[in-house]
């Protein structure tokens, strides 16, 4: 495994992990989740998706993956980043910049997300930090090229995972969500959310 994975197995209790759903359901409220689709091609991707916090990240088929101020819908801002978000990044990002964006994945039952690489913002040198809630799923990463060797964890509901240092840009994705009851979503519905840093810091 490259240097700087991380995966912090239960990290967030059960009652930190209700508290987060809460702030994230009042997210999607206001950027209600949308279906990304592929640039070029414009296939839609399976998983649905909102942001929060200052930049979203949006693709479709004319401008491809960005990151960008408004929800690609609505117009709108995006909501601010909940204070727990923002807590999570400082104790244990390790970055002296906050984060920029925040994107919400939404996984309904056998939905998953093909082996990419987060390679859209411009700063490298700060991780980006993930939370996981609802169903278990089997998260897939590899190394700098697509044909790397895999290895494959199981993410459970309160893990987090970070990609900094040489893992930063590793290629990663969820081969599949696991149909087993949660206490908190749907059976096989899980949200994963991941924190990242655009912008170089000034
Ligand atoms: C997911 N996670 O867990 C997808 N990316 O649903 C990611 O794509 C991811 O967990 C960068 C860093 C951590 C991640
Ligand atoms: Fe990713």
């Amino acid at each position: 495994m490259l240097d700087g994975f991380r995966h912090l197995p239960g990290y967030l209790n059960d009652a930190d992990q209700r508290r987060l759903l809460k702030a994230v359901l009042i997210v999607i409220e206001e950027a209600p989740l949308f279906t990304p689709t592929m640039p070029r091609t414009g296939k839609p991707m399976s998983v649905r998706m909102s942001s929060c916090g200052p930049l979203g990240w949006v693709s479709d088929k004319e401008r491809g993956y960005r990151y960008q101020a408004t929800h690609p819908e609505t117009g709108q801002a995006w909501p601010a980043m909940p204070g727990m978000l923002v807590e999570l990044w400082n104790e244990i990002g390790g970055y002296p910049a906050p984060p920029q964006a925040c994107l919400v994945n939404h996984y309904a039952p056998g939905t998953k997300l093909g082996l990419h690489r987060d390679e859209d913002e411009e700063d490298f040198s700060a991780p980006v930090v993930s939370v996981s809630l609802g169903a278990d799923a089997r998260f897939v990463i590899g190394g700098l090229e697509r044909q790397h060797e895999k290895e494959r964890i199981t993410l459970h509901s309160g893990d987090m995972v970070v990609l900094g240092g040489a893992a930063r840009l590793a290629y990663h994705g969820i081969d599949r969500v696991l149909p087993v009851p949660n206490g908190l979503l749907g059976e096989g519905e899980r949200i994963n959310l991941t924190l990242r840093r655009v912008q170089r810091a000034p």
